[in-house]
């Protein structure tokens, strides 16, 4: 059996990765392959309850450490029970969010150090890294104007301008330092433009 192949979704707030899920997979499946689709945090029950718990802003303060630990407790859960199953079986997997949202929020946004998560990223990982990354990027006053829309914002939403900036610079960050993995897309553009985008990128990834 060949082993299938990890292709992971990453931006900020209402950059539109849940817009656009669909449309990979299905310019995926173009290719005969068959997609898992899931997310981070979550993808299995006990990681979908961390999420309700990292999303959650009631309750007792979470400190910056456990955040980044249920992370990935988390990440354990879904790698063991999702994400490997599927690519031994063969199937593609699309993840919305993986280690470069962690990089991104807990190493930008709360400032926790880089060698923290590198040596969490071993731990959990082991060789497991996604072979394509798609990031859309946009000022973040965009991207939040589009998040704001709803009615409740989470735990992460209802943070200040300057984590979000943070979050985006290093986004950008990672982007530049692995170009051949992580493929940027500016996402201030109509759909369409965006869309045309995502299908050369997996055009030319196949
Ligand atoms: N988190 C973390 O801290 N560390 C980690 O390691 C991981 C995650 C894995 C999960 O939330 C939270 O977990 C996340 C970080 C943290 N924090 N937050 N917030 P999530 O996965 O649900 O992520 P999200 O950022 O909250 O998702 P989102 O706000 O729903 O954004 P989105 O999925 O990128 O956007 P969207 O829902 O597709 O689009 C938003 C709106 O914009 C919608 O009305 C669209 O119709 C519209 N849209 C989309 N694209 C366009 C274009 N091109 N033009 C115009 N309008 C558009």
């Amino acid at each position: 059996m060949i082993r299938g192949k990890f292709i992971t979704l990453e931006g900020g707030e209402g950059v539109g990765k849940t817009t656009n899920l669909a449309f990979i997979k299905s310019c995926l499946e173009q290719y005969k392959v068959t997609v898992t689709l899931t997310r981070e945090p979550g993808g299995t029950e006990l990681a979908e309850k961390l999420r309700q718990l990292l999303l959650n802003k009631d309750g007792e303060a979470i400190s910056e450490q456990a955040e980044l630990l249920m992370i990935f407790a988390a990440r354990a859960q879904h790698i063991k029970h999702v994400i490997e199953p599927a690519l031994a079986k063969g199937n593609w997997v699309l993840c919305d969010r993986f280690t470069d949202a962690t990089y991104a929020y807990q190493g930008g946004g709360r400032n926790i150090n880089r060698c923290s998560i590198e040596w969490l990223e071993n731990l959990v990982q082991k060789k497991l890294k996604p072979d394509l990354t798609i990031l859309l990027d946009a000022p973040i006053e965009i991207g939040l104007a589009r998040a704001k829309k709803r009615a409740n914002l989470d735990r992460f939403e209802s943070e200040k301008t300057i984590f979000f900036e943070q979050v985006r610079q290093s986004y950008l960050f990672q982007a530049a330092q692995y170009p051949e993995r992580i493929k940027l897309i500016k996402a201030d553009q109509p759909l369409t433009l965006v869309q045309n985008e995502l299908a050369e990128i997996i055009e030319t990834f196949f």
